[in-house]
């Protein structure tokens, strides 16, 4: 069988297509709407912003042929904004008609109690007493979402031969999937969701819709195990080094390069697509490049990221993130590349989401001296709009500046029982460009809110001062940045044991732990890690 993916500009199908590749099939693209109807098996994806994906859908001429075919029975697939688009509107962009297959219209998560994007791992199963799985969706299985935007699972109307799973975030209940005999649409992305995600495209691409288990607990769902899971992501920094080939490195306070008396070589931990193939098997819930060196005087379709991420994503299904030189760049020859044009070259090698380091500081300088009015010009910006907010992480590479008292400055301190070299016991964070190397007049707080407010969807919350010391996480700083803004953080720098997790999980509200020099010097595995923190019970996926 060959499986028809629409094409109607989305963002990131690449990922799409390496997990139906690589479960056997075929894959071939339509990019008319006549080509509809001849399809056998038909996948809508949606990437990015209810309104982008039913304008262009609109433009295009699918809007009739694709409602025609999601009710033919034949084999039918829609993926996230793809199962909000076949609803009658979304209060995202209430201007633009969805396909209007269902009645109701889409929703936004309540962000007063909880962080908007609901971005990782939750649960999504039916809950009734059939017991039977439909499509393979088990209820202790997590499945990866990233998504601001929900249909609720209170009055729902849909026919009655659909089944609909359902997921919990905070205290709303909204729609996982909706399934029947050969039509499966989504909110979770399952080319994303490791092995329960290609299970359960399996299951619909085989036809094999439900299916007996004994002893399905959907219990679970309704306890704490059911909602959404802590994320352990692995950090990959890759440069060239000195005889040019592309490692995987690591620093300390961003020193990569062994002490002189070791030679004062850039420090080799790995090639990058294996080591991110090893994370994936370990169990790792995302993986981020970070491209430390922005590989200069390169033209864009050259950067060696391009080749590692398309090499990665093909065998790796969970969500990658890639970093440094995201922001406009020219070519030697002259060309400019917007930096929505550098994303989007990124997404279609495989990335999910990019994360802007230096960038985002400049934009929030701009964002204050221009009286926080947003000028949507900036790389946060236009990307966000383009590709959703979910797919843009700022990455802050912070350094912690002591003052006697906070009157001492004008920026966001805190009083810290670890004292400053001079017995100071007031801390700020302040915020570094070009890897480190340049300090700026901004602190993290500032620059969190600025980038929030510009359309970041995350935060991935580095520490100079943690950096590979192996020393645990500055809990101080990441209870800081967390409580300035809504969107997800990611605490980074300076895990050394699986303790150092459990800590920032459990003295902190972050929503993630990323690591680098523990993973790669197999100081413990992320199995391990797992374990200890469901002994410790928080909550993560297996
Ligand atoms: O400014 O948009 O081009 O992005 C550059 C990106 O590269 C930024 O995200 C910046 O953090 C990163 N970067 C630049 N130079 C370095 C360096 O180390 N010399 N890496 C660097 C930053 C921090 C994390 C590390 C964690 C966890 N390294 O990447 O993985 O600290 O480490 P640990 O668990 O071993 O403690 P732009």
């Amino acid at each position: 069988m060959v499986v028809s993916i629409l094409d109607y500009g989305s963002g990131n199908v690449r990922s799409l297509v390496n997990a139906i590749q690589h479960l056997g099939y075929e894959v071939d693209w339509i990019r008319n709407p006549d080509e509809i109807e001849k399809a056998e098996c038909l996948i809508f994806p949606g990437v990015g912003n209810f309104g982008f994906v039913c304008e262009s859908l609109a433009k295009e001429g699918y809007l009739e042929p694709l409602r025609k075919y999601a009710l033919s029975g034949k084999l039918f697939m829609a993926v996230c904004v793809g199962i909000q688009a076949l609803f009658e509107g979304s209060v995202e962009a209430p201007e633009y008609k969805g396909l209007g297959i269902f009645p109701g219209m889409v929703q936004k998560f309540n962000s007063k109690d909880k962080t908007v994007p609901h971005i990782g791992w939750n649960s999504c199963a039916v809950r009734s007493n059939t017991q039977k799985e439909y499509y393979g969706l088990k209820p202790h299985d997590k499945f990866y979402f990233v998504h601001s935007y929900m249909i609720p699972a209170t009055n729902l109307q849909l026919p009655s031969d659909f089944h609909v799973a359902t997921t919990r975030y905070g205290d709303e209940m909204f729609v996982g999937a909706i399934m029947k005999k050969n039509f499966l649409a989504t909110q979770f992305h399952p080319e994303k969701s490791g092995a329960a995600g290609l299970r359960c495209i399996q299951a619909f691409l085989s036809g094999n819709y439900e299916k007996p288990i004994s002893g399905m607990d959907t219990q679970l769902l309704e306890n704490a195990a059911g909602g959404l899971t802590k994320r352990v992501i692995a950090c990959l920094d890759v440069r060239s080094n000195d005889a040019g080939d592309l490692v995987v490195t690591k620093g300390d306070q961003y020193d990569v390069r062994e002490k002189a008396n070791a030679g004062g070589e850039v420090r080799n931990l790995g090639k990058p697509v294996e080591l991110c193939q090893r994370y994936f098997e370990e169990g790792a819930d995302e993986v981020v490049f970070l491209n430390i060196t922005s590989f200069r005087n390169c033209p864009l379709v050259d950067a060696p990221m391009l080749q590692v991420l398309a090499k990665a994503a093909q065998t790796v299904f969970v969500p990658l993130t890639v970093g440094g030189g995201i922001r406009e760049i020219i070519d030697p020859d002259g060309t400019v590349h917007s930096a929505v044009e550098v994303a989007g070259t990124y997404f279609r090698s495989g990335a999910d989401k990019v994360s802007i380091g230096s960038d985002a500081v400049y934009a929030a300088e701009q964002y204050y001296a221009n009286d926080q009015k947003l000028t949507r010009t900036t790389a946060i910006e236009t990307i966000s709009a383009a590709y959703g907010c979910q797919a843009v992480v700022i990455s802050i590479d912070p350094k912690r500046q002591y003052v006697k008292s906070p009157d001492e400055t004008k920026h966001h301190a805190i009083k810290t029982p670890h004292l400053g070299p001079n017995g100071e016991e007031y801390a700020w964070y302040q915020c570094t460009v070009k890897g480190g190397r340049e300090y700026r007049d901004m602190d993290v707080v500032e620059l969190a809110r600025a980038c929030e407010a510009m359309g970041a969807g995350e935060v991935l919350l580095n520490c100079m001062d943690q950096d590979g010391s192996n020393a645990g996480y500055d809990i101080e700083l990441v209870r800081l940045v967390k409580g300035s803004v809504n969107i997800p953080v990611i605490a980074s720098s300076g895990a050394g044991v699986s303790e150092h997790f459990e800590q920032v999980f459990k003295e902190t509200d972050c929503d993630a732990a990323l690591a680098a020099g523990i993973f790669h010097r197999k100081t413990c595995s992320i199995e391990h890690v797992k374990e200890h923190l469901q002994n410790s019970n928080v909550l993560v996926r297996f």
